[in-house]
């Protein structure tokens, strides 16, 4: 990590050694770090109060152990975990993951990027992320279900509708928020509000399950709209295939794009004639199956195994929406040369530090996750805002929010980067834009905090 101010790299090199191992989490502070140069620069006040010192550190980190009983009988222990990273601007809030890949440097990086996401928002939500190394892959509803339970019996202690929100991330959607819900509500006879991405029958919101995908796209059109472009005939790659992805090639394809391929871990499908949607949700989201299917099933469509590939494909638009780091600067470079103009990240960091300089310095337009895929927790916000009031808003309602959410991000992003002398670095600007509202209510807060 090359930071040039001797305060910011002092208090990377502090993370890295109280991190020992934390690729990932040294990965996303080394990118904030890099990012607030000008505004230590230029603010005595937050170095002083040492802003940047407390803001790398969670403010709580809780590990339990899960117990269940699978299908054949057999004891199985998982390790649960919640970091409460930054409660300075409201409620901890952020998802839960269950994959095996789950440790404790991949939550500290997504609970730390959480702070800032959820400060760009405008809503009053602090960061916080949590979840195992559970893999529902391959498991019956019966063992799901007995896991969020055992899950629940211990985090029901550490959460609440007015201190820490979870919701949904990679292998926790609508079943699994509804046993945990169904869990947390017999444990404590509590109906308010806390956990968000709860189905629409028992407080959720409309538009949550749409909402990061749909929220990733009107953040690009935003992108798009700064050089005169829009998505109108676009030919458009999107990996992944779960949640954000399936709905952000739903929206993508309303506004006239053509998406022409999608992933999952064990490979891409790339279909010129554009995916069909309805038949990518039914193997996705019903049959639980794996993306090979949809070749089966749709003779213009090829799968090539591996994940990778899917870069290589000549695109306009690139909407990473699978997991971290899935860019690398070969796979950045793979674009640039097919004439990609735009990549928007759906996913959490699914960019490398080289990717993202390659895609900065080649001259395309770069959406950073923090910004980009805001909608989903902006929108989980609002169901928060629907439970305090007891009501539920119509999807028109909600969709407009979340449109209003994501234009002021770009704006607030875009605004911050041109106060600091980097017009058009979203990256930077984002960074800048969402630190700045939390170090103002740190500032305000005094230091025991
Ligand atoms: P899902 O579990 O619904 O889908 C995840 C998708 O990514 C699947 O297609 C999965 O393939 C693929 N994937 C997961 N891990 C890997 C891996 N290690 N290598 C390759 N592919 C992988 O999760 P979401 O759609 O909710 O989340 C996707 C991304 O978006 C994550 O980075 C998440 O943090 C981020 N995000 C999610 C939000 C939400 O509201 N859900 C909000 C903001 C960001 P397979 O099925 O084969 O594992
Ligand atoms: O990464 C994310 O922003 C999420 N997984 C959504 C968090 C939320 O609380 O809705």
């Amino acid at each position: 990590m090359d930071l040039s101010n001797s305060y910011l790299s002092g208090i990377y090199a502090d993370v890295c050694r109280r991190n020992p191992g934390a690729v990932e989490f040294h990965q996303a502070v080394g990118e904030v770090l890099q990012s607030l140069t000008p505004v230590i620069e230029r603010r005595q006040d937050i170095v002083e109060a040492g802003i940047v010192d407390r803001i790398v550190e969670p403010e709580r980190l809780i590990q339990f152990r899960v117990s269940w009983v699978d299908d054949s009988g057999r004891v199985r222990v998982n390790r649960g975990v919640r970091v409460q990273f930054n409660s300075a601007l409201g409620p901890y809030k952020g998802g839960l993951r269950f994959h095996p890949s789950v440790n404790l440097s991949i939550l500290k990086f997504l609970g730390f990027e959480q702070i800032l996401k959820n400060s760009l928002t405008g809503l009053p939500l602090g960061g916080a992320k949590g979840g195992s190394d559970f893999d529902p892959k391959g498991k019956s509803e019966g063992e799901v279900m007995r896991f969020c339970q055992s899950f629940m019996i211990e985090l029901s202690k550490h959460i609440g509708a007015d201190t820490d929100v979870p919701a949904g991330d990679i292998g926790v959607g609508g079943r699994e928020i509804g046993f945990l819900y169904g869990q947390y509500k017999r444990l404590t006879d509590q109906t308010t509000g806390v956990l968000t991405g709860k189905g629409v029958s028992f407080g959720g919101s409309l538009v949550r399950r749409e909402a990061t995908g749909y929220g990733l796209c009107y953040f690009t059109e935003e992108m798009l709209k700064s050089i005169g472009k829009d998505f109108k005939d676009k030919t458009v790659l999107v990996s992944g295939s779960g949640n954000v992805a399936l709905y952000a090639t739903q929206k993508a394809q309303q506004l006239g794009a053509n998406v022409v391929a999608m992933s999952d871990s064990s490979g891409y499908i790339y279909d010129k004639k554009g995916i069909n949607l309805d038949i990518m949700r039914q193997i996705k989201e019903v049959e639980r199956g794996r993306i090979v299917e949809y070749a089966r099933r749709v003779p213009s469509a090829v799968f090539t195994p591996g994940c990778k590939g899917i870069w290589t494909i000549p695109c306009d638009i690139a909407l990473p929406c699978a997991t971290q780091n899935e860019i690398d600067e070969e796979s950045a470079f793979e674009l640039i040369k097919n004439g990609c103009i735009c990549v928007a990240e759906g996913a959490n960091m699914p960019s490398t530090p080289e990717a993202i300089n390659a895609f900065i310095k080649n001259g395309l337009l770069y959406g950073p996750a923090k910004a980009a895929n805001a909608g989903g927790v902006a929108t989980s916000g609002l169901e928060m805002s629907q439970n305090s009031i007891r009501m539920g808003w119509t999807f028109e309602e909600v969709d407009k929010r979340l449109q209003e959410i994501m234009r002021n991000i770009y704006k607030n992003s875009y605004h911050a980067a041109e106060e600091y002398g980097y017009e058009g670095n979203l990256m930077i600007g984002a960074n800048i834009a969402g630190f700045l509202k939390v170090a103002e209510a740190m500032l305000a807060y005094g230091i025991t905090y």
